[in-house]
């Protein structure tokens, strides 16, 4: 008799090479889908599988299969290669159910094609295309969308889910404190300056730039001779405690700036001190500073390692160098956090965009479009 059972796992593989490992070599992948919410936690696949039968293996520990393989008659050998194969049809089925480009409504093909080329995760993809599938009723329809149907489909969808703060965010009238947080190099100190000079100068606000960059040598110079080319007061806090007397030393200023250095993965220490000192003044709005060039996977991790200082909004930088725009995007659909500006070179201030939903949607599809096709 079949024995139906459900294994849970990170991946479909591990669950069914479990069950074979428990129920025998001949079992079967009936099933596989994400777990729902009440099973999240044991594993994000939960996978159906069926055994030959009730019993465990026999104990002579040869499966069906190998004792139709020994048999010489042609029928037993024929089963064995029928069984192999549905137990391969079915597997494959499952583990494309869970690549781009499959599983949906045919028209759905190229753009999940395109979105998985630009580098947006599969879980995303497969999330917006379900929820353009339920939008436009594809799965029901008599006819097939059209390209500019879907296209429209997902820019709704990306409309609602990404959030986008413009520039410095903020009351214009209200005094602004902002810090700048990031990886080493990616781009802190440049965006600063960028920003400075675009609402700061370019808008009369009073402003100062203080650096807290005291850790490599020279490291504050950069900053410094940027304050003076815009004719910005500058100031040093040398050490976390140093932040607190600079602050009440500035608070006449309207607009203050705070960069911060590019913590390296043996900075720990200097992570956890600078982190809590930022976190203490609940007027600092943090910016998280990232490469568009890295990898989603990648940003999340910056992303893990830089959340100790509460960011609240996302930069992204070195734009100009990558036509690759779903790893960002996919950062920033997966934290929620709105994304203020987009930084396309090291010109200051001329290459900084502030963030809109039309532009973030013009990166993907273009810049998805020209990767499919690379
Ligand atoms: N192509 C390109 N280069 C950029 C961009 N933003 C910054 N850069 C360059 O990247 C390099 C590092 O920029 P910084 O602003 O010093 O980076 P940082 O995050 O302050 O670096 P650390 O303080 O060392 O952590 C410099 O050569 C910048 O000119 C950008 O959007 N595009
Ligand atoms: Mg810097």
């Amino acid at each position: 008799m079949a024995n139906q059972r459900t294994y849970y796992s990170n991946s479909v593989e591990s669950a069914v090479a479990q069950a074979r490992q428990e129920l025998g070599e001949e079992t079967l992948l009936v099933d596989a889908g994400p777990t729902g919410e009440a099973e999240r936690h044991l594993g994000a696949y939960a996978v159906l599988v069926e055994s030959g039968s009730d019993e465990p293996e026999t104990p002579t520990g040869l499966s069906r299969v190998h004792e139709a393989s020994s048999s010489s008659s042609a029928p037993g050998g024929l089963d064995a290669i029928q069984s192999e194969l549905s137990r391969l049809s079915i597997l494959v089925g499952s583990l494309t159910a869970h690549s781009p480009g499959f599983g949906y409504v045919p028209e759905m093909n190229e753009v999940a094609a395109q979105l998985g080329a630009s580098g947006l995760p599969h879980t995303l993809i497969r999330q917006i295309l379900e929820r353009v599938e339920r939008r436009l009723g594809l799965r029901h329809s008599p006819e097939p969308a059209t390209e500019s149907q879907i296209r429209r489909g997902i820019a709704a969808e990306l409309e609602s889910m990404l959030a986008v703060s413009p520039g410095l965010g903020g009351d214009e009238g209200r005094r602004r404190v902002v810090a700048f947080v990031g990886p080493p190099g990616a781009g802190k100190t440049t965006t600063l300056a960028k920003l400075a000079m675009r609402y700061g100068i370019a808008g009369r606000i009073p402003s100062v730039i203080v650096s807290t960059d005291c850790y490599r040598i020279a490291a504050s110079e950069q900053l410094r001779a940027y304050a003076s080319i815009l004719g910005l007061p500058f100031a040093l806090a040398e050490t976390p405690g140093a932040l607190s007397r600079v602050m009440v030393e500035q608070r006449q200023k309207d607009l203050v700036f705070i960069d911060t250095p590019g913590f390296g993965p043996r900075d720990q220490d200097f992570l956890d001190e600078w982190s809590s000192k930022l976190n203490s003044h609940s007027d600092i709005q943090v910016y998280l500073v990232l490469p568009a060039t890295a990898r989603c996977e990648d940003l999340l991790a910056a992303y893990r390692r830089w959340a100790l200082f509460h960011p609240t909004r996302l930069i992204f930088t070195h734009m100009d160098e990558t036509e690759f725009h779903g790893g960002w995007l996919g950062l920033a659909l997966t934290t929620g956090l709105p994304i203020s500006c987009l930084c396309f070179g090291q010109g200051v201030p001329e290459d900084l965009e502030v963030a809109s939903k039309p532009l973030l949607l013009q990166l993907l599809f273009g810049g998805a479009a020209r990767a499919a096709n690379a």
